[in-house]
């Protein structure tokens, strides 16, 4: 169950300090297993613990107040949708949560894994805070607490289960649903359904594109290694990102006039895109400001209550300029714009 997927790749290791270093992989390695396959594109490594909480008190991980915690990143996109769902349902107070710091470091003295850390007290990092639950030094820690045969990577989130002990599961379109749906004894915005079955297959549909040519598709950009693989994902992601001002310029939100799942999770990647993608993944064609619609939806989304508090742009920043030293070897960090996500936007135009 927990071995990845790797297949006959020529891999290079797109997380570890070693990236020039180490050109192919063992089945045991403690590395980042995404990777960069023969044709030099980059390719995201599957998830590996994926169980289900559910509502029903019978089931092995019962929705529980109080009973699950996740740890998350604040500059990682998958686990700042979950943290965005924990705000949104009113789960968190619920379900506890601790964040990483946020750039990547060497997580034991015996090899040269670099990974999630917590910092020693919680005036080391603003924002981020040691792990007063398990007591683990680095995210790694908690996949070996959980599985002493673990192979796969060491990302955020992690969803964590305080009674069992273990990882329930660390596959955020997932945990967004369970979010979604099994809490809704506990959860104090109970009747907020962003996966509702009327729109369903339209939700589905527009994930597909989001996932595969925005969120993923910045990546795709970014760690490509060949100038091929690098052209054919920045020109879907562009198209992507044309098709999305399109329906914006329509209607509110990207599934309709209501909120939905398809917004929390293309919101993740739009709030980086000036101050990150742009420069450090190569997504130049065009700023995000300078797409009208994209980008008042996005200060849209971020001025839902709650939502602010899930983006720290300081650590997106230090994080992807400091913890990819294959693209950016001396960690220089980019002066940005200072956008103010906060400033008016005119979305409340679809709304009479
Ligand atoms: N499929 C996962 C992807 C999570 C993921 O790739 N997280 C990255 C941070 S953005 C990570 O933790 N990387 C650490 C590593 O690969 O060592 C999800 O959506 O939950």
């Amino acid at each position: 169950m927990f071995s990845p997927v790797v297949c006959n790749f020529y891999v290079s290791f797109i997380s570890s300090r070693s990236f020039y270093a180490k050109r192919t992989l063992s089945m045991s390695s403690r590395f980042g297993l995404d990777v960069v396959s023969e044709a030099g594109a980059f390719v995201r490594a599957p998830s590996s613990f994926r169980n289900f909480i559910s509502k029903d008190q019978a089931s092995q991980f019962p929705a529980e107040s109080g009973r699950y915690h996740l740890y998350v990143s604040y500059a990682c996109p998958w686990a700042s949708r979950c943290l965005a769902y924990l705000k949104l349902k009113g789960l968190d107070k619920a379900i506890s949560y601790t964040v990483v710091k946020s750039i990547l470091e060497r997580t034991k003295e015996t090899d040269d894994h670099f990974g999630w850390v917590f910092p020693a007290s919680s005036t080391e990092e603003t924002g981020a805070a040691p792990d007063m639950l398990n007591g683990a030094k680095s995210v790694r820690e908690l996949y070996e607490l959980a599985s002493s045969n673990y192979s796969g990577r060491y990302t955020v989130p992690v969803l964590w289960d305080k009674k069992l002990k273990t990882i329930v599961n660390n596959e955020s379109s997932e945990i967004i649903r369970m979010f979604n749906t099994e809490f809704n004894e506990i959860a104090e915005n109970a009747d907020l359904d962003l996966y509702p079955s009327h729109l369903q297959a339209v939700i589905d549909e527009v994930n597909e594109l989001v996932y595969d040519s925005i969120n993923n598709g910045v990546y795709k950009c970014g760690f490509a290694v060949k100038q091929g693989p690098y052209d054919e994902a920045v020109v879907k992601l562009y198209n992507a990102l044309d098709k999305c001002e399109e329906i914006l310029s329509k209607q509110r939100y990207i599934c309709g006039s209501d909120l939905t799942e398809a917004d929390i999770r293309l919101f993740v990647t739009l709030i980086r895109f000036d101050e990150v993608y742009s420069v450090h993944f190569k997504c130049n064609k065009k700023l995000l400001r300078e797409y009208p619609n994209l980008f008042n939806y996005t200060k849209d989304i971020y001025q839902i209550p709650g939502i602010s508090s899930t983006v720290n742009l300081e650590h997106i920043k230090k994080h992807y300029y400091g913890s990819h030293p294959s693209i950016n070897p001396h960690g220089v960090i980019p002066i940005g714009s200072s956008t103010d996500y906060s400033a008016s936007h005119d979305r409340d135009r679809f709304n009479n």
